[in-house]
């Protein structure tokens, strides 16, 4: 069953996995403040829900989102645009505790790309083209694009990307390491759902560290991410699903993580 809020459908939890759709076809999933709160509300829920191991976030077949709405965007001045709320709703995206997977069809634009730099891992249908058009606005992106975008991608296609406003298709991306996978389209979402359903197996401190500890080498020194490494790695072993991911290894069965 889907759950309809106004701008998003939600899934009902399904193994572990929730499904997040971005819900506004006629403004090519245009991320208005409201479609934006509603995410942020949904993973906030999520993160406090231990049914949810992983939540899958997805478009239309023409579209993933083609950035911030902009005709919402042309009434703030720039007292507006400083205490805008999306700000927080970025934020509280950002801080998803747990897995997030991308499946990307169609276009992924301005904060439509940012949202997909949000995700964990993202799996882009072969018709999928990623942007940062905002130059052509006069404006630069203002969700993380420059910031994550030159860490994904490198100088020179970030670069090129924000001054040019040029699209890259799905291939591209995936070669920049955007992208991990690149299917059909029809199967996007699919894939996406399985590796999310694989995902919520796992146990879950280990995958909720293993992503923290992944996140952490955006900003840290090596020195410092390796230190931090060792100290999630400690704490999992304090966990019962690290002995009962041991035990069941070597008694040649299947383990039963139960998140403690
Ligand atoms: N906002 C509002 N409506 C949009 C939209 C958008 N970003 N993109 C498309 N639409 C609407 C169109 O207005 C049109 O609606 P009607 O005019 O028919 O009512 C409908 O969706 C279909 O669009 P088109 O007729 O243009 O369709 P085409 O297939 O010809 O072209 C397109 C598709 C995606 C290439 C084109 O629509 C396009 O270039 N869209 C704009 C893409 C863009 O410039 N995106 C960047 C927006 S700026 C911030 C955080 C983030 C941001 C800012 C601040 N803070 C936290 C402060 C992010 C900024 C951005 O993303």
């Amino acid at each position: 069953m889907q759950h309809e809020y106004q701008d998003i459908l939600v899934s009902d939890i399904s193994s572990g996995v929730l499904t997040i759709t971005l819900n506004r076809p006629e403004a090519y999933n245009a991320l208005r403040t409201q479609l934006l709160s509603e995410v942020a509300e949904v993973l906030d829920q999520a993160a406090q829900n231990d049914d949810v191991r992983a939540v899958v976030i997805t478009g239309n077949e023409k579209v993933f989102a083609a950035g911030a709405d902009i005709k919402e965007m042309a009434a703030l001045d720039a007292v507006g645009v400083l205490n805008d709320p999306r700000v927080l709703h970025w934020r509280r995206i950002a801080q998803f505790s747990k897995p997030l997977i991308a499946a990307v069809n169609g276009f992924a634009l301005g904060g439509g790309c940012e949202l997909v730099m949000h995700a964990d891992i993202v799996i882009a249908g072969d018709n999928a083209q990623f942007g940062q058009p905002e130059i052509n606005l006069g404006i630069i992106p203002g969700a993380g694009g420059t910031q994550r975008l030159l860490r994904t991608v490198g100088k020179s296609m970030a670069m090129q990307l924000v001054l040019s406003g040029e699209f890259i298709s799905a291939a591209q991306a995936r070669d920049f390491g955007l992208v991990s996978e690149v299917t059909i389209p029809e199967r996007s979402l699919e894939r996406a759902t399985e590796l999310a359903h694989k995902i919520a197996t796992k146990p879950p401190i280990a995958v909720r560290q293993a992503k923290e500890v992944l996140l952490k080498a955006y900003e840290t020194t090596l020195d410092s991410g390796l230190s931090l490494e060792r100290k999630a790695f400690t704490l999992l072993a304090a966990t019962e699903d690290r002995n009962e991911g041991i035990a069941a290894f070597m008694e040649k069965r299947k383990p039963n993580f139960t998140g403690k």
